[in-house]
Order: C-alpha cells, then structure tokens, then sequence
C-alpha cells in the first residue's frame, strides 16, 4: 500500500502539548482513499527538524506528505500557500537557537508553493463544518522552515506532493480570548485534507477562502 508522511512538532515556547504531534499520533496507521499513514514527530530545532523529515522521507517513501504545525491565536485550520527562504526567529527553537534574517538554502529560490490542493482542502473542511482557510504565511519560525527544507527535498521526489497546515490552540492551551480548536475537529479535518490531496489531482480555482 502507499504511504502518506504526516508531521507533527512536538511542544515548543513553554507549551506543554502540541496538537499536531495528537494529530500524527492518532492518525499513525490509519488508512485514508488506499494510502497508509505514517505518523512522525519533528523536534522543534532548525536544521534538526529538517534532518528528521528527509530521514521519515528516506525510510517511508510517501506518495504524499503533509507537515502539520501549531499557529497558537488562530481560529481555523490553514493550508498555508507557500514557504519562504528566510529563518528569523521571535523566539529560541528547542536548542535556544535563534536565527535571525538568515536563508535556509543559500542558493535555492526565494520561494517555494504547496503543491497541495489548498483551496479544495479549505472547501472540504468548510464542507464538514470544519473552520478552515487559505494561509498566506507560514511565518519565518521552525515550520515554514520545515515547510521550504520539505519542498527542497520534494524537488528530488518526482511526483510526490506536500505541503504544511496549521493548526489552533487546543482549548486547554487558550488563553482568556484566544481561539482554538477541539481535537477531534482537528483530526477529522487533517484527515479529510489527507483524502483531497490523494483525491484531487487539480485545485479548484476559487475566489476567496483566506483571511491571513
Ligand atoms: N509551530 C511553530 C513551530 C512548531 C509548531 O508547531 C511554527 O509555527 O513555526
């Protein structure tokens, strides 16, 4: 059977949980549209986490690979757009590194696009009453750096797709205000994206579907 690669970090900045190592956890071995999970958890360091993905890669030879972050002060579930070549941290990774302004592939291009059926992803979810949007940012901490050293990577891969989503605050790590998102609802709408990507060979071209 193929295999879906699916990422998730483990908890980082004083957090003591984070929903997307939950959200690979509880899809590990699950099958979704004849593919098989793999559920893998990335240390929240820069060059480390990399590391980690190309080795999952190596040994599970996915079809397809999603990474799946925490976005704590987001309401929905966001299949980012694109990743960036920049690290610059606001706050120290899991090693008190910091980087700042500096390229993660000193000579690869400025940018790199999900090649995930983001906007029909965003319907699925929107289809099961799931919150969910286009991103246009993965920020510039460790998972749009994991994000751009997968889509590298993916460059040696000839037709294997990937691409992040993030996730909200677990009800229990909201603050007074701050949005979140059940996990269940987040498990639920991890897997329908898994199903699209597999399913949907061509986005749909729709207006809308973003808010970041
Ligand atoms: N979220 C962080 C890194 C790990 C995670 O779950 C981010 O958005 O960069």
């Amino acid at each position: 059977m193929k295999t879906v690669l699916l990422t998730g970090f483990e908890p980082f900045g004083g957090e003591k949980v984070n929903p997307s190592e939950e959200i690979a956890r509880q899809l590990h071995g699950v099958v979704i549209a004849k593919h098989q999970v793999v559920g893998a958890l990335l240390p929240c360091v820069f060059g480390e986490a990399i590391k980690e993905l190309k080795k999952q890669i190596r040994t599970t030879k996915p079809a397809l690979v999603i990474c799946v972050g925490q976005a704590g002060g987001r309401s929905e579930i966001t299949p980012e757009r694109v990743a960036l070549n920049v690290d610059d941290a606001r706050i120290p990774d899991n090693a008190e590194q910091q980087p700042v302004d500096r390229a993660i592939a000193k000579n690869g291009p400025v940018g790199y696009w999900s090649t995930l059926p983001i906007k029909a992803i965003v319907a699925a979810l929107r289809g099961a009453e799931i919150p969910a949007s286009v991103s246009q940012t993965a920020g510039t901490f460790v998972c749009n750096h994991v994000f751009y050293g997968l889509m590298h990577e993916l460059k040696n891969h000839r037709g294997v797709r990937g691409g992040f989503i993030h996730v909200p605050f677990l009800p229990e790590q909201a603050q007074a205000g701050q949005a979140s998102l059940r996990l269940d609802a987040m498990i639920e709408g991890v897997a329908l994206a898994i199903g699209t990507s597999i399913t949907v060979r061509r986005d749909k071209r729709v207006v809308g579907g973003a808010t970041h």
